[in-house]
């Protein structure tokens, strides 16, 4: 019967559960302790904020997430070749706990994907009511609600997990892996993302609104904030949790389920940027779950880790919450590097130019990124003397950025560059547009003109350049071109390049008069502003509308192709790295024959060079199909 095998059903009914079980034990002790059975005030609602941590369990447990575990732990008999949950034959089989890398992947960036439309509605939102000077759309606390999980759902629930669903589409079979190391791990990675959107977002329904504090949510503004802030506290927790356990998959499955052959030195660099993105992950994310969990604590059990009332210290709240968030810019930037070199050195034919250095560059760049945190903090009153290094060890990162960039450039050179295909512009922009957002990020590096351009537009301008320019574009890179390979169909390319062409334009016209506005002072998280910046207030939001309706030619193409495009094959690109080497889709389990690697993966150019070879023929090589094993309990 459907409530006892796990799915929709039995998960309805754990989430039911775990609710009654966490406001039931909210009102039972605050019933033995003497007090009130409803505590109301802002920071309070233990009968909210209890369940909205116990339903989700609920939830999981319900729908499966824990089943296996739970019989391990019970000691009944595994099976250690159980995939039972394993691959999808119909759309159901994306709705269920699947534990195929590749469905993971697609289930990944499909919803992300669907939480980048509703952050960019957020965003018309906010550029509707700044279109003009005075306040026409929405209040001053509606307006703080939507910048600020604007931001956060892009960060939380867009940019960083689209990279991580790409990448687990992609990384095994570049590797020449069956799966990622931890499968189960894998599909409880993906099912904590759609819980931490419903609560991020389900906080405009709180009493006082949406939070809004900012995506950063500085103490000691958070602490006292409405109930929608105890949402945001706990919504990263489980963001963040999803980050953590993805990231450790990740490491474990590129050290050790690499193809034979394939040392490091010939691993796509793909794979590194995964490499290096996790190792910021499992470093850094720990600290923004801490600083949330402190300020949590601080507003429902007045721990007052950041009320100077109380002796609490304000500003270690921006020294914990940066100290992840800077990595966590290159949590969102590292992925998107390692795309755009697979994708200029096949549609350039060309190998990377300085390969190892690219990989040393990866890791230089996670080693310092650790180092700048306080560069958000200039104007904080943080101790005064920790400026001039932070600002040094800011500037020195671009050292290894620039490596990077240059080698792009050193790989299009003399390359046979195939304009053709919308992932190849995309990654062009890419590179025009991310140059010019990291060279406003030298300029705010420098304490002089960072003091003068703080909380103005100049950073929105900024992070715009760097995520926009940066991150998105390299994510439409990569969906662009692995589409074939994960649909097996190919998208319509004059659809791509007006996706591209209005995506490009509409990003500078919408993000560069944020530079001079905030030049001039414009402050930025504000919903109102003086008159003289109307004018361009106005270009920008009607070129944000413009962006914003682009998108749509991107969601009409990918679905009308992905039922309809023609049949792509399995190597459109003629790429070399392994992916390419099975069909399009790959087999359930990937490959039929164990992958031996025998070269780099981008000899480009080089006649005979080949990068990995499909042993089919060879004593060995055939990979048994998988058979559940029988165990026998003792
Ligand atoms: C159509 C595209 C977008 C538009 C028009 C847009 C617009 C805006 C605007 C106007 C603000 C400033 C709100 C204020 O300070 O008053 C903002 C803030 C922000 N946006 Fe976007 N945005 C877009 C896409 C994105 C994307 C893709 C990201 C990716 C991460 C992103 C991340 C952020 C962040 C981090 C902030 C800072 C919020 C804060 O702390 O003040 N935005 N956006
Ligand atoms: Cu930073």
């Amino acid at each position: 019967m459907a409530l006892r095998n796990p799915g929709w059903y039995r998960g309805a009914l754990g989430f039911f559960l775990g609710a009654a079980f966490g406001f039931g034990l909210v009102l039972a002790l605050r019933a033995v302790s003497g007090l009130d059975l409803f505590q109301t005030e802002d920071t309070g609602y233990p009968h909210i904020v209890v369940p909205m941590i116990t339903a989700p369990f609920g939830f999981l447990i319900g729908f499966g997430a824990f089943d296996y575990w739970f019989r391990w732990a019970a000691g009944k008999p595994t099976v250690p070749e159980d995939h039972s949950d394993h691959g999808a034959t119909r759309w159901q089989d994306y709705f269920k706990f699947n534990t195929d890398h590749k469905v993971i992947g697609i289930q990944y960036m499909v919803l992300t994907f669907a939480f980048f439309l509703i952050g960019g509605l957020l965003a018309m939102l906010i550029r509707a009511e700044l279109a003009q000077p005075g306040s026409q759309v929405v209040g001053a606390n509606t307006f703080n609600g939507l910048f600020s999980t604007h931001a956060t759902v892009m960060i939380f629930l867009f940019i960083i997990p689209m990279f991580a669903g790409i990448a687990n589409y992609v990384v095994p079979l570049m590797l020449g892996a069956p799966d990622m190391a931890f499968p189960r791990l894998n599909a409880l990675s993906f099912w904590l993302l759609p819980i931490a959107g419903i609560i991020f977002l389900g906080s405009f329904l709180a009493p006082g609104g949406a939070f809004d504090a900012g995506w950063t949510g500085y103490a000691p503004l958070s602490g006292g904030a409405p109930l929608g802030q105890t949402f945001f506290n706990v919504g990263v927790q489980f963001a963040g949790a999803s980050s953590i356990a993805a990231a450790l998959n990740f490491l474990v499955t590129i050290i050790t389920m690499r193809a034979p052959g394939m040392n490091l030195w010939r691993m796509p660099l793909m794979a590194w940027a995964q490499l290096a993105t996790s190792l910021l992950v499992v470093g850094a994310t720990p600290f923004v779950a801490g600083a949330q969990f402190m300020t949590f604590f601080d507003r429902i059990l007045g721990m007052n880790f950041f009320n100077f009332l109380e002796g609490g210290d304000v500003i270690s709240y921006q020294h914990i919450f940066w100290f992840y968030s800077h990595p966590a810019v290159y949590i969102m930037m590292l992925p998107g590097f390692g795309i755009i070199s697979e994708v200029i050195s096949v549609h350039a034919r060309k190998a990377v130019f300085g390969y190892r250095l690219m990989a040393l560059a990866l890791i230089g760049i996670v080693v310092l990124s650790y180092s700048v945190w306080a560069h958000h903090m200039f104007v904080s009153g943080m101790f005064s003397w920790l400026r001039v290094p932070i600002m040094i060890s800011t500037m020195l990162i671009a050292v290894p950025t620039g490596i990077k960039v240059f080698s792009w450039l050193g790989t299009l050179f003399y390359g046979k560059i195939q304009t053709q295909s919308t992932a190849m512009l995309f990654a062009l922009a890419f590179i025009v547009t991310f140059t010019v957002g990291g060279i406003s990020g030298v300029i705010t590096a420098m304490i002089p003109l960072d003091i003068h351009v703080s909380e103005t537009y100049f950073i929105v301008a900024h992070i715009h350049f760097v995520l926009f320019g940066g991150s998105v574009f390299t994510i439409f890179a990569g969906l662009y071109h692995w589409f074939p390979k994960v649909t097996g169909r190919m998208y319509d390319e004059r659809l791509g390049r007006v996706h591209l062409w209005l995506t490009v334009v509409g990003t500078w016209l919408t993000f560069v008069p944020m530079h001079w506005i905030g030049m001039d002072g414009m402050p930025r998280r504000v919903v109102d502003y003086a008159s003289q910046y109307g004018d361009w207030n106005l270009v920008i939001s009607i070129s944000a509308f413009m962006l914003g309706a682009a998108q749509l030619v991107f969601v009409y193409n990918m679905i009308v192709s992905w039922r309809f495009g023609p049949k792509a094959g399995s190597n459109p690109w003629r790429g070399k790295s392994i992916e390419w080497l099975v069909s399009s889709p790959p087999p359930v389990y990937n490959f039929t024959a164990i992958p031996r690697v025998v070269g780099g993966p981008y000899e480009y150019g080089t006649p005979g060079a080949r990068h990995a070879i499909m042993a089919e023929d060879e004593e060995g090589a055939t990979v048994p199909t998988p058979e559940p094993s029988k165990v026998t309990a003792s």
